[in-house]
């Protein structure tokens, strides 16, 4: 299909610290993306989602930001990110970046002049005499002391808040924003867009989860800037925006992008994401598909446009987290006709291409994330046993998908020692063999792209949620003289399906198929002509 609009597009996430290595030091590389444009191109999604690859001292893997217009060298120069542009644009390969507005670095100018009470820069950042009662994503308090006077931080205490009642906070985003789309990005993903905003700094009502988010999330503030950003800045060039906002309700997201290009295009919502925790994900409990689908049934029917993702740099691999992995190839390739199959825009995150699994970690000194590190002392101090602890990082861990890409049987990210595990499993789960592999499941995913890049009812056809009985899901899309009919089994047993006459069979995800019943995770897609 070409001259695609925003809404044909597909979306692939390249988280840069584990996706290539090219120089042997542990740690991908912009020239280790620049290595597999070609293997991105061939899966045939249209924009890369750029995880940060700006300056910064990495704390939080570079959602730490302390220069937004240079490049941290871990993964390159400027000359290597322009490189970078002009590769992808040689394949009709867009790129968003990151855009972190919330927070910036500790270790960046403006919070170091901060710091120094410097006039100009003092109020980039929120500072009190006295702390109040928030509490942070990452857990523990969100202020910590510098001087006399207390900063906020909703992440870690080196990631500073901006202060977005000061007038030069909206001037240098602006600047930013400008600066990378001259250079020539597509967009940005705008990290927890939705809190930036605080209307004010009075304590909180106590909650177990983020104390005081009352003052700051999706506050009327946050969308004046929006407004202005879209206005100034992005209705100035063709862009592509989503918005990563935290405990959205549809009615939020529809306030967010329609009418269209007012605000975001699109945002990515976590509800259906957090069907299998019990208050927050520490505490996981089972994966119950029909109350997963309750879910996202709801968001289909009722926002705009949505964001379709099961998987990100601060997710689980889903063939561990949603489904049996016994049944590994079956349920990664159910899950990505159910992704692709959704009316919205399908993100696909590294390595879910090819059902990786989540990592095989043994001790706690192999996890890198300091969210998981700040969450594990903090469950040591309210008095969990160690077992336990570890149990729910393995299980909860953001660096469950940060491993390696694994490339080749031997994994094939990195010459020297990967920053973090790779999982042991490359040996069988691995690109170069899949490749080689037409059954293989990113044989499907490219399928499955290949379809919705053909058949424009997956990207206009209206959702129409059928029947969900024991865990065997049916929905269809219909647009124009044409209905597909999506038919998932969610359980890792056979369900009993009578094979009525849904139509024209498109998709199926395994290589015989009977008329009375679905195997374990049998996904299939018919065309009925009305
Ligand atoms: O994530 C914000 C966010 O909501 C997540 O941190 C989520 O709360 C947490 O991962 C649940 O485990 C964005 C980025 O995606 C994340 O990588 C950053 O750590 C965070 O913002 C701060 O920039
Ligand atoms: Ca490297």
């Amino acid at each position: 299909m070409n001259n695609k609009s925003w809404k044909d597009y597909i979306v692939y996430q390249i988280y840069p610290r584990s996706f290539m290595d090219s120089n042997g030091d542990g740690i991908g590389d912009i020239h280790g993306i620049i290595s597999k444009l070609d293997y991105v191109k061939s899966l045939g999604v249209d924009i890369i989602w750029l995880s940060p690859v700006y300056q910064s001292p990495n704390y939080d893997n570079g959602y730490d930001i302390s220069d937004y217009e240079a490049i941290n060298p871990d993964y390159g120069t400027m000359e290597d990110m322009d490189l970078l542009l002009k590769e992808a644009e040689k394949r009709d390969l867009k790129i968003i970046m990151d855009l972190v507005i919330n927070h910036t670095s500790s270790e960046h100018e403006w919070f170091k002049k901060s710091c120094e009470n410097d006039p100009v820069y003092r109020d980039y950042y929120i500072w009190k005499d006295k702390p109040n009662n928030w509490t942070s994503f990452f857990g523990g308090k969100a202020w910590d002391k510098y001087g006399d006077q207390y900063y906020l931080h909703l992440f870690a205490k080196e990631q500073v808040d901006l202060n977005w009642h000061h007038p030069k906070v909206m001037d240098e985003v602006q600047k930013i924003m400008k600066y990378w789309l001259d250079k020539g990005i597509f967009g940005f993903r705008c990290d927890v867009i939705n809190i930036i905003f605080k209307s004010s700094l009075d304590n909180g009502r106590k909650r177990i989860i983020l104390t005081g988010r009352e003052h700051y999330h999706q506050q009327e503030g946050m969308h004046q800037i929006l407004k202005t950003l879209r206005q100034e800045v992005l209705n100035k060039y063709e862009t592509f925006t989503v918005g990563e906002t935290v405990m959205v309700t549809p009615k939020q997201a529809n306030d967010l992008i329609y009418p269209e290009k007012t605000e975001l295009d699109m945002i990515f919502s976590f509800e259906h994401m957090e069907t299998d925790q019990f208050n927050n994900k520490w505490f996981r409990t089972k994966f119950k598909p029909k109350k997963f689908m309750k879910v996202i049934t709801k968001w289909q029917n009722e926002v705009y446009w949505n964001a379709n993702y099961f998987e990100n740099h601060d997710q689980q691999r889903i063939v561990s987290r949603f489904a049996n992995e016994a049944f590994r190839k079956y349920s990664a390739k159910m899950f990505a006709t159910l992704l692709i199959g959704l009316k919205g825009t399908p993100y696909i995150y590294q390595g879910q291409e090819i059902g990786m699994t989540n990592g095989d970690f043994k001790e706690m000194s192999e996890f890198m994330d300091v969210e998981t590190h700040n969450i594990y002392a903090l469950a040591k101090k309210l008095g969990f046993s160690k077992k336990r602890r570890f149990k729910m990082m393995l299980k909860s861990s953001r660096d469950n998908n940060r491993t390696p890409m694994q490339w080749t049987k031997d994994g094939g990210f990195t010459q020297g020692t990967p920053w973090l595990k790779q999982n042991s499993n490359t040996k069988t789960i691995n690109v170069e063999a899949q490749e080689a592999d037409q059954n293989s499941i990113l044989n499907y995913y490219k399928k499955m792209i290949e379809l919705r890049n053909h058949e424009e009812t997956l990207v206009h056809g209206d959702y129409q949620f059928i029947s969900m009985k024991k865990n065997v899901l049916v929905f269809e899309r219909t647009y124009a003289k044409k209905t597909l009919v999506i038919v998932c089994n969610m359980n890792d047993t056979d369900r009993k399906f009578l094979n009525q006459h849904h139509g024209k069979l498109l998709m199926t995800n395994y290589q015989e198929m009977s008329n009375l019943k679905l195997k374990p995770y049998e996904a299939r897609i018919y065309l009925k002509e009305i």
